[in-house]
């Protein structure tokens, strides 16, 4: 079912009648569980209606602030989404229900310990519920806390939700101790295309393994965007793409797009392994050549600008002598631009100091002699690149170390490929998700934003 197609209620809905005659109706989204390859729970969400209109929770919820009704609002939308799952929860006492939880009403007095009497009522195991915490503004914070201590002692399960959107929460991670991190749709859109939502979510990710938590990416629409986080090590996903949120169906578990889904990934996996094989094995017979050249030679300079000029993956070349000190120029190759020079971010000169460096401590204490980084972007020149770095010996036959940045040339990624650049390859050709598909399964979240209104 689409919402969209109902129309949204134009003016501010009555919520005294709301509230008085209980009319509202949970709908629940599947959270998958990715490595598992099952949908391990649901989120609860609610939605009015009003004259065949849907009104969205946010409107709900601001016509509620304005009548002073925040907490009957919200304890209306947790009744409603335990009754429904209530029902089915007998025969699924392995799946979690996720709800959300306005924090901004835990500053209200005297309601800590109804949501567990509601959870009580409806039948449910605490076990089984994971409550999101998804307001960015709590006043109160050792009221947050006691509320956290409280639940989690009592069996639930505590989300952190939104992580990323608006205001910075990540504050809140010390105060929540967080089971769950939800990273936020704005970090997850386009993702495959973003090395800075990549690197953001990796950090979550870190982060959540180090304090023992789940991720969750929240907003998944399209098949890239489930590949790339799963590929970044998200534990689970939620979004459009796996399923809409929906009354309760006769099998609110089942998933069909779930088996494809997990071929596609495996040979996009098995791809990826070799894309990054053949890029290291690229990169290590540029180097060889290189320090073939370099080896036996006293003006670096010149060997630098012949192996620069020849392969356009190389971004630029130096090298250090065995104390980290540069001695050689940083040779770039044409047409790099320099646009980042400024007075923090430059390109090492000779004579520069590079011991300090980690590429430079694995190489002069470590077994291997060599050293290639993780992809980043390159202070120098803002470009995507990974430093290749070995040692070789000189003229003088002392030990010098060459260091070379590889870019992707036009064309010819040498640092590991997008989930896009893969599927563009033609890899998941068995898909069902054709790129109109994708068109049609972004447009409601371009229209309104309303997956991300969904949530409540
Ligand atoms: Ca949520």
């Amino acid at each position: 079912m689409r919402f969209a197609a109902f129309g949204q209620a134009k003016k501010e809905p009555d919520i005294r009648r709301i509230l008085h005659d209980k009319d509202l109706t949970a709908h629940f989204q599947q959270v998958v569980y990715m490595t598992r390859q099952t949908v391990c729970g649901l989120e609860g969400l609610i939605r009015g209606f009003e004259g065949g209109a849907v009104i969205p929770p946010k409107a709900l919820f601001d016509a509620a602030a304005k009548k002073g009704l925040t907490m009957e609002l919200d304890r209306l939308c947790r009744e409603k989404v335990l009754e429904a799952f209530g029902h089915i929860y007998q025969k699924n006492t392995d799946k979690l229900l996720f709800i959300n939880l306005d924090a901004s009403v835990l500053d209200i007095a005297g309601r800590d310990g109804y949501l567990l009497e509601q959870v009580e009522k409806a039948g449910i195991n605490p076990n089984n519920i994971v409550v999101e915490i998804n307001e960015t503004k709590v006043l109160d914070k050792d009221r947050l806390k006691s509320f956290m201590e409280r639940y989690r002692t009592a069996g639930f399960l505590i989300a952190l939700d939104d992580v990323g959107a608006g205001f910075s929460n990540l504050d809140r991670i010390p105060i929540v101790k967080p089971d769950i991190i939800k990273v936020d749709i704005s970090l997850i859109r386009r993702i495959q295309d973003n090395h800075y939502k990549r690197e953001v979510v990796k950090s979550l990710i870190r982060l959540a393994t180090q304090i023992g938590a789940m991720v969750v990416a929240e907003g998944v629409e399209t098949q890239e965007e489930a590949m790339e986080t799963l590929r970044l090590g998200v534990n689970m996903i939620q979004g459009f793409y796996f399923s809409r949120p929906a009354p309760l169906s006769e099998k609110p578990f089942a998933n069909g797009r779930l088996a494809d889904f997990a071929e596609a990934y495996k040979q996009f996996a098995a791809k990826t392994v070799r894309q990054e094989r053949r890029i290291s094995s690229e990169i290590a017979a540029i180097a060889r050549k290189a320090l073939a050249e370099l080896s036996g030679q006293k003006d670096f300079d010149k060997s630098l600008r012949n192996i620069v000029g020849r392969h356009t993956e190389v971004e630029c070349a130096y090298v250090l002598d065995d104390c980290g000190l540069q001695c050689s120029d940083t040779v770039f190759g044409a047409g790099r631009n320099k646009t980042r020079e400024n007075l923090i971010f430059y390109s090492a000169r000779h004579g520069a100091d590079h011991s300090m460096k980690s590429y430079y401590c694995q190489i002069a204490h470590g077994k291997r002699g060599k050293y290639i980084s993780e992809p980043y972007v390159s202070l120098a020149t803002g470009s995507l690149c990974v430093t290749f770095a070995e040692t070789f010996k000189g003229a003088d036959n002392k030990r010098y170390i060459l260091c070379m940045d590889f870019c992707g040339a036009e064309g010819n990624s040498l640092y590991p490929p997008s989930a896009a650049a893969i599927l563009a390859d033609g890899i998941c050709d068995g898909s069902r998700t054709s790129a109109a598909d994708q068109q049609e399964k972004r447009e409601p979240a371009d229209n309104g934003d309303e997956q991300k209104n969904d949530i409540k």
